[in-house]
């Protein structure tokens, strides 16, 4: 046996990282609490580890907040599927005409104006939004916390994630209750000083700012709490899982 000091303290430190990683994955895993809804057959373990080792440790921390100065000059909108006329007719909507309705395990289910947004308690944030296809920007995002929006509507202690669905065709996702009652989780309804333009998801967007830019649904109408996705559309908690994107996208 010739192995060096060196071989052998690493090699301990290696075993006892590894012993104690797969003893705190086994506790989170029993205690099912993370387990992403893409978490299926071999390839969902990196999803699992990864929405369970991050999540855990990331449950209360904040995505990075930036200075006026940082303001991006030219954000770069994301081309929805709205045509031009849409569009327009949108962005003529008035702050009644755009209705939120909140519904599932709630005591109060209850529907919002975007004039009744703008009375409960103001949230604002100067954050990055980073897309998955690697570009970014900063802006300064004004609105509602959506904790003060589930608050109001009493949300049952059995609903474990919020589901939110766009007007846009296709476009529903989903998080965690963590992150839906986090302080930098905000329903916007302004950008930059200004009412939310319709290329940016006027009237009004979620901004998720801690994970990836395709959780940050634009023109949101509906939030709707369960305690299981598998019970909505195709029970992976987001469409994004079908085209390859993870469910969590923390960053
Ligand atoms: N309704 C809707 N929401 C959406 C999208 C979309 O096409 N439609 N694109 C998503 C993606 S992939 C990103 S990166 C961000 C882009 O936001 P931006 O247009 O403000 O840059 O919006 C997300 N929200
Ligand atoms: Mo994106």
């Amino acid at each position: 046996m010739n192995f060096s000091r060196r071989t052998l303290i690493g090699s301990g430190i290696l075993a006892a990282t590894a012993t104690a990683a797969l003893a705190a994955f086994g506790r989170l895993r029993s205690g099912c609490k993370f387990k992403a809804p893409d978490t299926q057959g071999l390839l969902g373990i990196g999803e699992w580890l990864n929405y369970s080792a991050l999540g855990a440790i990331t449950r209360n921390a904040k995505a990075r907040e930036f200075d006026h100065g940082m303001i991006s000059d030219k954000p770069f909108a994301n081309p929805t599927s709205y045509t031009q006329q849409q569009v327009d007719a949108m962005e003529a909507a008035g702050p009644d005409d755009w209705k939120l309705t909140v519904d599932g395990l709630v005591a109060k289910p209850s529907s919002f104006t975007i004039a009744q947004l703008k009375q409960m308690p103001r949230g604002s944030q100067i954050t990055e939004t980073n897309c998955e296809e690697g570009w970014s920007y900063v802006a300064e995002w004004a609105g509602t916390p959506l904790a003060a929006v589930l608050h109001a509507v009493a949300v049952k202690p059995e609903a474990r994630y919020a589901v939110y669905f766009s007007t846009e065709k296709g476009w529903w996702d989903s998080i965690d209750m963590d992150e839906a009652m986090h302080s930098q989780t905000l329903l916007a309804w302004e950008m930059n000083g200004g009412k939310l333009p319709v290329a940016f998801g006027g009237p009004l967007r979620l901004r998720v700012p801690r994970q990836l830019g395709y959780k940050s649904l634009k023109f949101i109408s509906r939030i709707h709490l369960t305690d299981d996705l598998k019970k909505i559309e195709n029970g992976l908690g987001s469409p994004e899982p079908e085209f390859g994107y993870a469910w969590y996208a923390g960053v």
